[in-house]
């Protein structure tokens, strides 16, 4: 059972994973071909040359890791969706052997006593979206929409909380401006108007899923990362952090967009219909909130090198940026309530002959950083949840297999998973703050 907050509610630990890092079976059942099945066979593109056709072979064992979040102690999955499977070409026939797996994954789920935390979109477009112009294109949206009332159809008897999409920024800038993700496009105005898109799928999904579940609790996860110092007004790192940090959270708080970066990204904003910025402000319930690191910026905007403590991904260990973003999201914008949907870190873990992987360096993240977060939650900072990224060491995107976030290690070969030291610190830790709630 979830221990209780100060407002009464239930604190509640989870875990978190997505679908293209984890499912595998990429072509069974009748799942199309998603942007990073493409992406990921073109050469170059990953940096082990790895993709996520087997990955963990999660649609196979989900009972397996069904069984280790609730030994555990887990209180809630926050998996996704992949579209491929549901829709295949992207905006045309439902796949019914698409919806049976996730109708039997939120099934296991709760019969384990665990609450399924589904998100729609994590990064895993159908291609055949992408061949007609996939983010760019408004029609993507409104086929995020069909999309979402299938799901919404066969899950929202079972299912309470939704979450549209995952870290729009990163599908975005990474994906359309950078192109180091999928689709792997490099032009600045059709990140611009994926952005658009991607808030306006959002803003559009969020009274559909409200009209079909009774009582629904309907959010976003984004990601931010802080920039240091804070960017004074109208400088060049101002433009960075309204690009990073406010492009998603301020149009769906009801604010628009940011001025400082629409100026300064020269955003003719020809993609905003009439109406739209009213779309993407439909209220939601819960602001999900991914964090890992900072940035050290120069006034001008250049990023500089981060500096240790870091993670094998060369990120910034920051847990005192994370509590003042907590506190800084909370102060700006007001949410009734926010959930961690992901905090973790990649760290260079090393087996012993037993197989035993002492992840230390982990446990002090995990540790800094829960305690920013009660810190955070202390000084008001409604705090409903937490959800450590991730399960299952996985496909790491564009680094592959080789930088590994899990709780628990995963034998690619043997597809053999491994509690690591900081599972069963996650565990103890969570067993004892539930001792300490019930006193
Ligand atoms: C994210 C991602 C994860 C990554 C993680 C580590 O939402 O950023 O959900 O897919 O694996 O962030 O890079």
């Amino acid at each position: 059972m979830a221990d209780v907050t100060d407002d009464g509610s239930s604190f509640i630990w989870g875990s978190a994973t997505s679908s293209y890092q984890i499912e595998g079976a990429s072509t069974l059942d009748g799942r199309g071909e998603s942007i990073w099945d493409r992406f990921a066979a073109t050469p170059g593109k990953i940096a082990d040359g790895s993709d996520g056709s087997v990955a963990c072979d999660h649609y196979h064992r989900y009972a397996e890791d069904i069984a280790l979040m609730n030994w555990l102690g887990l209180d809630a999955y926050r998996f996704s969706i992949a579209w491929p499977r549901i829709v295949p070409d992207g905006d045309g026939a439902v796949n019914a052997a698409g919806l049976d797996f996730y109708d039997r994954l939120v099934d296991a789920v709760l019969e384990a006593g665990i609450t399924p935390y589904p998100t729609l979109y994590h990064w895993d477009l159908p291609q055949a979206l992408e061949d007609k112009g996939g983010w760019v294109s408004r029609a993507t949206a409104e086929a995020f929409v069909r999309y979402t009332e299938a799901v919404v159809d066969r899950l929202g008897d079972r299912v309470r909380t939704w979450m549209t999409l995952n870290e729009p920024f990163v599908s975005a800038d990474h994906g359309y401006r950078h192109g180091e993700h999928a689709p792997g496009r490099t032009s600045l105005p059709d990140a611009l108007a994926a952005a658009h898109h991607l808030l306006l799928a959002h803003g559009m999904a969020v009274p559909v899923i409200r009209e079909r579940v009774a009582d629904a609790e309907v959010g976003i996860v984004l990601n931010f990362t802080p920039l240091t110092p804070e960017p004074s007004p109208g400088s060049g790192a101002d433009v960075v952090d309204a690009w990073e940090n406010r492009w998603y959270v301020e149009p769906v708080a009801g604010m628009g967009y940011p001025t400082v970066g629409v100026e300064g990204l020269q955003w003719a904003q020809d993609e905003v219909n009439d109406g739209d910025l009213e779309i993407i402000a439909a209220p939601i319930d819960v602001l999900g909130v991914n964090y890992y690191t900072c940035q050290r910026a120069l006034e001008d905007g250049t990023i500089e090198d981060a500096q240790p403590p870091m993670t094998d991904f060369g990120w910034e260990i920051a847990p005192d940026q994370f509590r003042s973003l907590l506190e800084r999201l909370h102060d700006r914008y007001g949410f009734a309530r926010y959930l961690v949907t992901e905090n973790g870190a990649a760290m260079p873990d090393k087996a012993d002959a037993a197989g035993d992987i002492d992840d230390q360096d982990r446990i002090d993240y995990l540790d800094g950083h829960l305690a920013a977060m009660e810190a955070a939650k202390q000084a008001g900072v409604p705090v409903g949840g937490y959800f450590a990224w991730s399960l299952l060491d996985n496909f790491e995107w564009a680094a592959g297999y080789g930088k590994t976030f899990g709780l628990i290690s995963v034998d690619f070969d043997s597809q053999q998973r491994h509690p690591k030291a900081s599972a069963h610190w996650l565990r103890e830790r969570i067993h004892n703050e539930r001792g300490a709630r019930h006193g």
